[in-house]
């Protein structure tokens, strides 16, 4: 299908420049240089997220991003950028993952990426202090035994928008009691034993902790529940400034600061699978691959 297109672009142009047309405007031939128009710049978020530096590795990766930017700045301001294109049916090319409720509030797809330079398959995983094991035996077990599907993250997400993580993470709780059993089945009421989680600001991270800040306080635990970049979650787990963290996103886009700190933490290995890391443009835009967009020439 796509080669069949390929070929007839190939002949229409062809045509063109035999009749001595080929001088055609691209407005006039009905193409349009996406890349032109969204002035060879990727829409990104923070400057301390994996993603960030994921794109730039991705625009060095390509020979077609040559003269390509990203645009740094936040969450916020890219999901109102990407809400503003997609209002006027603009094209704009985001850094993009999953799971995040930008997937069930608009048709968004992933460009295809052959070098790879955006990672592959992503797990989200639970991670503590050297230790922990021994100090905290039955936080350790629960920690261990956390693990979900994606869709509950996005649920919670998606909630959350309409409320607040507090109130989306309770009903979550209340739908899903059998689940949440089985991860407190070895929990003992304690007495306010205080309980360091370190946590990102992005919503997914938002949702894991405060489900798990709800059904520890449940049993008696003090939680503290702190925000920080990605470096400093592995910082704080190998320094024991925090006892763990439901925030690792790994192999790929936290993984150098998985490598510094080796061996100073523990990896209690994935509680969910399926994140992805991506090139993302609108459903509306007539282009797939991350090689379909041109450079900056
Ligand atoms: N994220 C969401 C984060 C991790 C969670 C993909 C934006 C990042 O460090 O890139």
């Amino acid at each position: 299908m796509k080669s069949l297109k390929m070929f007839s672009v190939i002949g229409v142009f062809s045509l063109a420049l035999l009749a001595g047309c080929g001088d055609e405007t691209e407005e006039e031939t009905g193409e349009v240089n996406y890349s032109e128009e969204v002035d060879y710049t990727v829409t990104g978020i923070e400057p301390g997220a994996g993603i960030t530096e994921a794109v730039n590795e991705t625009l060095d990766a390509y020979d077609n991003l040559d003269g390509w930017e990203q645009h740094e700045s936040s969450t916020g301001g890219m999901m109102t950028e990407l809400g503003q294109a997609i209002e006027n049916e603009e094209p704009i090319v985001i850094a993009g993952w999953s799971p995040h409720h930008k997937f069930i509030q608009y048709d968004l797809k992933y460009l295809d990426d052959p070098e790879g330079s955006m990672g592959e398959s992503e797990y989200i995983h639970t991670v503590t202090r050297n230790g922990l094991e021994d100090d905290m035996p039955e936080l350790y077990q629960f920690l261990d035994s956390f693990a979900w599907e994606m869709e509950d993250m996005e649920q919670i997400m998606y909630d959350a928008e309409e409320s607040s993580f507090e109130q989306a993470a309770e009903s979550w709780i209340e739908d899903n009691q059998d689940l949440v059993d089985e991860w407190t089945a070895g929990l003992e009421e304690v007495d306010g034993e205080e309980v360091s989680l370190v946590s990102t600001p992005w919503e997914s991270e938002r949702a894991s902790s405060e489900v798990a800040n709800q059904l520890l306080s449940d049993f008696g635990y003090e939680v503290e529940v702190t925000e920080v970049d990605p470096a400093v979650v592995f910082e704080s787990l190998a320094t024991d400034t925090a006892d763990a963290s439901l925030a690792a996103w790994l192999p790929y886009t936290h993984g150098h600061f998985a490598e510094e700190n080796e061996g100073d933490y523990e990896d209690l290995g994935p509680h969910v699978e399926g994140a992805r890391l991506g090139i993302v443009v609108p459903e509306y835009m007539d282009i797939d691959s991350i090689e379909d967009l041109e450079p900056n020439e």
